[in-house]
């Protein structure tokens, strides 16, 4: 089954979106995500220039030889260019497997391993009032797991607060917009914000909050210990991880659930993390971590320590992505949760899909492979748009994680 065309269609349907279209010599065909937010062109041109050429004409029935073949081949690995392309052809590879065997993704992957996927939303508000309302929203809507952000009294902008309503979108079109930080002032108010949803919201619903990697390791043992009162499902990124052995510091002193690896590219970026159970959630992605077949493996390593997934799953993955990650949560047996952002209205009409949302939880549906297609001519009337992500600064005027 020779793959006989391969496609990168670049669109922009309320945001930027690189997506690889693989079809073979008996016109079934895949997509896998390749977007790589505010760096799209860098994949897009990496697929087209220097992978293209090489799939045409290869056997799509062998997925883990093209795997190794474009990771060992290309002699220069890892980074999140080259493994967000891999990730695109190795999900599409696996959307062609699946749609030709007539079966759901998951089938393939061991079958479900539960009924249903948990997923968390996100809650933000310009303060502690206006994110008590945003999460009582997300409770309406039937949400069990609610991600809760917001402003910081004195700074002007933060990370994870939107601009109203249901949509938090953190990427800006033209030049990146600078943002002032201060580590002190927000560890100041976390904690009440805290204290505050658990009072309103009481025992039950899973709380979540992400730090976004701002902080050192004493300032993230801090704020682990300060919230434990408040029992989080999970503290996402205390503190940047390019420096695994960092978060010995972290585990030291708190019991609140560490989350990690939304920006990691494969096992090696983890493996420390994991192997000292460092980490309670590995957080890899599909698309950013060498898709279906890598994330799988760094899930069975992840599995032997009783670390759990709890994928990323935020706007500018696609919903080729979100399929991708619904059907391998679905089937891991080390499942713990899922992100899920809704997608703005045009991305969902330019990605038909299978999955649901229903209750708090998540199903990838039972249409053969992903379950997502692609409308290519709307996807045109969507071109692409330059955008980045913010940068931060300190209030001096130090450059800071974002
Ligand atoms: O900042 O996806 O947990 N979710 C996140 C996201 C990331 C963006 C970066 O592209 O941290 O909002
Ligand atoms: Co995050």
């Amino acid at each position: 089954m020779k793959i006989t065309d391969a496609k990168v269609i670049v669109c922009s349907p309320g945001r930027n979106f690189v997506t690889l279209k693989l079809t073979t010599e008996d016109g079934a065909y895949g997509l896998g995500d390749a977007t790589l937010n505010g760096r799209e062109l860098a994949v897009a041109t990496y697929l087209t220039e220097h992978v293209v050429p090489l799939l045409i004409g290869r056997d799509a029935r062998r997925i883990e030889d093209i795997w190794q073949y474009l990771y060992k081949g290309a002699y220069w690995r890892r980074g999140p260019v080259t493994m967000a392309a891999i990730s695109a052809v190795d999900t599409a590879l696996w959307d062609i497997k699946a749609k030709t065997l007539g079966v759901p993704l998951y089938q393939l992957l061991g079958g479900a391993s539960r009924d249903s996927v948990l997923v968390y939303g996100h809650a933000s508000g310009a303060d502690i009032e206006e994110a008590v309302k945003a999460v009582a929203h997300y409770v309406d809507l039937g949400y069990k797991a609610i991600r809760a952000q917001s402003g910081v009294p004195g700074l002007a902008s933060t990370y994870g607060v939107g601009r109203g309503g249901m949509y938090y979108e953190p990427a800006e079109k033209n030049i990146p917009p600078e943002n002032l930080w201060s580590s002190e002032r927000y560890l100041d108010f976390v904690p009440q914000l805290f204290s505050r949803l658990r009072r309103e919201f009481g025992p039950d619903l899973h709380l979540l909050h992400d730090a976004h990697h701002r902080l050192t390791p004493i300032e993230a043992a801090r704020l682990g210990k300060e919230l434990e009162p408040y029992h989080l499902f999970w503290l996402e990124d205390p503190s940047p991880a390019e420096l695994q052995e960092r978060f010995r510091l972290i585990r030291q002193h708190t019991t609140t659930p560490i989350a990690v690896g939304e920006v990691f590219n494969s096992v090696y970026d983890c493996q420390q993390l994991i192997q000292e159970q460092l980490i309670d959630y590995i957080r890899t992605t599909v698309v950013h971590a060498g898709g279906i077949s890598h994330l799988r493996k760094i899930a069975s390593l992840a599995e032997m320590y009783q670390v759990r997934t709890g994928s990323h799953g935020a706007t500018d993955l696609s919903p080729a992505c979100m399929a991708a990650a619904l059907h391998f949560d679905l089937s891991v047996h080390n499942f713990g949760i899922q992100e899920y952002m809704r997608h703005a209205p045009e991305t969902d009409r330019v990605f038909p899909h299978s999955y649901t949302f229903d209750q708090g939880h998540m199903y990838p549906g039972d249409s053969p492979g992903l379950g997502v297609d692609i409308d290519e001519s709307l996807a045109a009337k969507f071109p692409y748009q330059r955008a980045y992500l913010p940068v931060n600064r300190k209030l001096d005027g130090t450059v800071h994680d974002w």
